[in-house]
């Protein structure tokens, strides 16, 4: 089903080489509305709890450790195919296979520094907007 809402971080990596401007630029331009945002940092159990469909992965501790390291940005947007439309504007998780012109290919350095989140269904960009945002900070 084609929806109209997802969730994004720009993650610690991308913040700290000042490239929140250049990637909020590619989502506006691809035609997303920021409907919430916030400029932020995560604790390491909010890291954590974020990441909980993660916690038996081997990577998930580093995940952890990598996603309070710095400010990430946060926002809920929307487009009609949100969801997907979104996930082909990033690019493949590891930035050695994201496509030219992707989000990832042009500002991620690697698979687990790798510059964004984007929701992977509807369910979680509801679960995920819900974790950063109340109802009075979205419009
Ligand atoms: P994606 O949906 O593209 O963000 O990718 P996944 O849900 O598979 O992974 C979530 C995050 O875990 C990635 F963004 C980065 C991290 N990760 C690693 O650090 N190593 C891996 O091998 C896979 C993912």
């Amino acid at each position: 089903m084609a929806t109209n809402r997802t969730f994004t971080m720009i993650k610690p990596d991308a913040t700290a080489k000042n490239y929140i401007g250049g990637i909020l630029k590619m989502i506006n331009d691809a035609g997303f509305r920021i409907v919430g945002m916030k400029y932020t940092k995560l604790t390491k159990e909010q890291a954590g709890s974020f990441y909980e469909v993660h916690k038996e992965r081997p990577f998930y501790g580093e995940l952890v450790d990598y996603m309070s390291s710095g400010a990430i940005v946060a926002a809920i947007l929307e487009k009609e195919n949100a969801v997907a439309d979104f996930r082909n504007l990033i690019g493949a998780t590891d930035p050695t296979k994201a496509a030219e012109g992707t989000i990832r290919k042009i500002y991620a350095e690697s698979i687990a520094a790798n510059a964004v989140h984007g929701s992977d269904s509807d369910e979680n960009a509801a679960i995920e907007g819900n974790f950063f945002f109340s109802s009075l900070e979205r419009f």
